[in-house]
């Protein structure tokens, strides 16, 4: 019997003699991934075709919205298939027929590398090309290292493999990475462009010929790594990047064995493991059990044109502008007029900057301030598709608001709310249907955070919740779905576990100083006490009040962050908190005061003090996170564990997780459940 898979295989690469032009077309849904079915089947499509005189050309097309997203992932960690992408590549670059990839959607890694070793490009205007092994912790393996440079000059391939970024199909073709850009219909352009090959005798052209023709010294390699250094503190990959160009100066041969060489190095490094394991998590943190039925993250937005956002404080601002960049009319509600006008300014403020730094054009900066309308009038909400609450943190507020929004709305409309510390429930039963309320919890500033809490109650329905991981996607959020406790996932794990600990280390005997400098060189992007008092040491304090409201916590939880807002060291906005900050600046310097409190606090509870080393601070910190975790996981708080380390890699403010793969392999011991889930398991 023959089975859709089958059918799958026996379409995924398919041949057909269009007069002299041989179309081989692949089609491997979902991304078309170069997966080793692919390369079996492209080798024979390419054989076929050379056998055939009449075949002039050959062109590589794929079908679907994408080209190719690369390599296939899957297949990493298992036993090498023949034929490889590399002997695939070697059989297309060596092929007497000139052979031609047309390129539409995204053309990837592997895909564009597949693409490289043809004799010829065409990208469709709307194609994105890039080489984004570097957000997996890897380096390009199939040529790319040595075949970009040939194509568009040593430094410019080092800037586009350490950026990871595509580039539009325009700006590849200035930088000669393709020969021609399709503005309408690609197969056709690429059939004319293939007709015209033959017409004027044009044969194929190895990439591998080519010369590199620019040189790249020292001072160049720093000028290229410079704008990458932040997104890549703490990492290694750039480094394997840098070696493999380096290599492009020698004869192909040499340099391809070189890359594959660094290529597997990259493939077996612990951050590798880490990164791909979040590529995987991420995806997965978007089927929910329950709606296995509904692939949120292919479904596509149907009615969600018009968002309400009710509060137009910081949060609520920072939300309008999330919606007002991923294209949809914003209704920014808020019943203090003098709240509006604070909101536009703080919208204009954010969105100059973006032009400021280059992100998007004084154009578009003004058509989504324009998306955000701002209103007095709450009923004008009864038009959005979709409501999201974020005033005050007040539970009688937001109470009052929730029933107002019950009333004007059509019974199946999404009312979210974006509480951090409050319980959705309780929220959820101000209104006739609870079904219809979950917590959309954003994270500060709510436009650039990638995490998006999506937090169900008993009641929410399985509609709504598909359709809040929808607005996970449209954002380009990472949605993780908490149940309605304590401090949610991140909060919980943040606040019962690394701050606590932190807190308890101060109270020890380890300095502010100390602390935070230990967790940063191991790699997060700013420590504990210093995130504290830039965030401001009330905010976490009025927070506190809210959460025990449901469950409180016993001395000394907090006890410090709690005095020093009491005594209005509030943080950098006060010039002290955990530290001062002299003449308005943000280095944060270590204040005696601060340590005489500490030490007054830790005798009134009988806290033995000592000498405490980095080590200890930074296991702890850590530890206490995966303990929190194990607990959340214990508690069905968060359904998987992927989930947990999604939303961590998004708060933790680590441009790379190290710490998951060295700390679970040190400690796999301990922490088996947290760990079972762990790929160093
Ligand atoms: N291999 C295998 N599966 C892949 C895949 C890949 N390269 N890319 C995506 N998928 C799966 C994904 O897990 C999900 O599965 C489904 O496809 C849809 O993806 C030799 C070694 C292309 C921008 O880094 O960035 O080439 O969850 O949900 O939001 O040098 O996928 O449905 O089961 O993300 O529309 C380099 C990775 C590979 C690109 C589409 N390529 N992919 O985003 O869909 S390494 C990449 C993406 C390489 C060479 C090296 C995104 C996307 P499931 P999705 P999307």
């Amino acid at each position: 019997m023959t089975t859709n898979r089958d059918i799958a295989e026996a379409t995924i690469v398919t041949f057909d003699e269009l007069g002299p032009v041989g179309l081989i077309a692949i089609d491997n849904p979902p991304v078309n991934a170069i997966s080793h079915s692919v390369r079996l089947k492209l080798v024979d499509a390419i054989t076929r075709a050379e056998k055939n005189p009449s075949i002039k050309a050959l062109l590589i097309m794929a079908s679907g919205e994408l080209f190719s997203a690369g390599a296939d992932i899957t297949e990493f960690g298992r036993p090498k298939a023949a034929p490889s992408l590399q002997q695939l590549q070697t059989r297309i670059e060596s092929s007497p027929t000139p052979v031609v990839a047309a390129m539409q959607g995204l053309a990837l890694g592997g895909g564009l590398e597949l693409a490289m070793a043809c004799h010829y490009r065409l990208a469709h205007k709307n194609a994105k090309i890039g080489l984004p092994e570097i957000t997996l912790g890897i380096i390009p393996g199939a040529g790319g290292t040595q075949r970009l440079p040939r194509l568009m000059g040593a430094r410019a391939a080092l800037d586009m493999i350490l950026s990871g970024t595509p580039v539009p199909a325009s700006e590849a073709k200035a930088k000669g990475l393709v020969d021609e850009v399709a503005e309408g219909d690609l197969r056709d352009a690429a059939l004319g462009f293939c007709k015209r090959l033959v017409r004027e005798g044009l044969g194929p052209r190895p990439t591998c010929n080519r010369t590199v023709m620019d040189h790249l010294d020292e001072t160049e390699i720093a000028a290229a790594l410079l704008p990458h250094a932040r997104a890549l503190k703490g990492r290694t990959t750039q480094d394997l990047v840098v070696e493999a160009i380096k290599a492009c100066k020698l004869p192909f041969s040499e340099g391809i064995a070189i890359e594959a060489a660094l290529a597997q190095e990259s493939l077996a490094s612990r951050e590798s493991l880490a990164l791909r394991h979040v590529f995987f998590a991420e995806r997965k943190s978007s089927k929910l059990s329950g709606l296995s039925s509904v692939n949120v993250r292919k479904a596509h937005p149907p009615a969600i044109q018009r968002v309400a956002v009710i509060g137009a404080g910081t949060m609520g601002s920072g939300i309008a502008i999330a919606f007002a960049d991923a294209g949809l009319e914003v209704l920014l509600n808020d019943n203090d007029p003098a709240a509006l006008s604070r909101s536009r300014e703080h919208v204009r403020s954010a969105y100059a900057s973006s032009v400021k730094r280059g992100r998007i054009t004084e154009g578009i900066a003004d058509e989504r301030i324009r998306r955000i309308r701002n209103t007095v009038a709450l009923a004008e909400a009864a038009n959005a598709d979709l409501v999201i609450e974020a005033v005050f943190e007040d539970i009688e507020l937001k109470k009052d608001v929730l029933s107002k929004l019950d009333s004007i709305l059509p019974p199946q409309r999404l009312i979210a709310t974006n509480t951090s510390t409050l319980s959705v429930t309780e929220l959820a039963s101000a209104t006739a249907h609870p079904e219809r309320v979950l917590g959309l919890h954003f994270f500060v500033p709510a436009h650039v955070s990638k995490l998006l809490e999506i937090v169900r109650t008993n009641h929410t329905s399985p509609e709504n919740l598909a359709t809040a991981f929808r607005v996970a996607k449209l954002l380009k959020k990472v949605a993780v779905v908490s149940r309605d406790a304590f401090g949610f996932i991140g909060n919980r794990m943040m606040l019962d576990g690394y701050f606590r600990e932190a807190e308890q280390l101060l109270l020890e005997g380890a300095t502010p100083t100390q602390v935070d400098t230990a967790l940063e060189s191991f790699g997060f992007g700013m420590g504990p006490l210093g995130v504290s008092d830039l965030g401001g040491n009330d905010v976490g304090a009025k927070a506190r009040v809210q959460l025990f409201k449901r469950e409180s916590r016993p001395d000394p939880y907090f006890v410090i962050a709690d005095r020093l807002t009491e005594m209005g060291r509030l943080g950098q906005k006060t010039v002290r908190g955990f530290y001062r900050y002299e003449n308005g600046s943000r280095e944060a310097v270590s204040d005696p005061e601060l340590i005489s409190l500490i030490e007054k606090l830790a005798s009134e509870r009988s806290i033995a003090r000592r000498e405490i080393n980095d080590q200890e601070i930074v296991e702890r910190c850590i530890l206490s996170l995966i303990n929190v975790g194990a607990m959340v996981l214990d508690e069905g708080i968060a359904a998987r564990a992927a989930d947990i380390e999604c939303g961590l890699e998004q708060r933790l403010w680590i441009p790379t997780p190290p710490w998951r793969a060295d700390v679970l392999c040190r400690h796999v011991g301990a922490f088996p459940r947290v760990a079972a889930h762990s790929p160093l398991s």
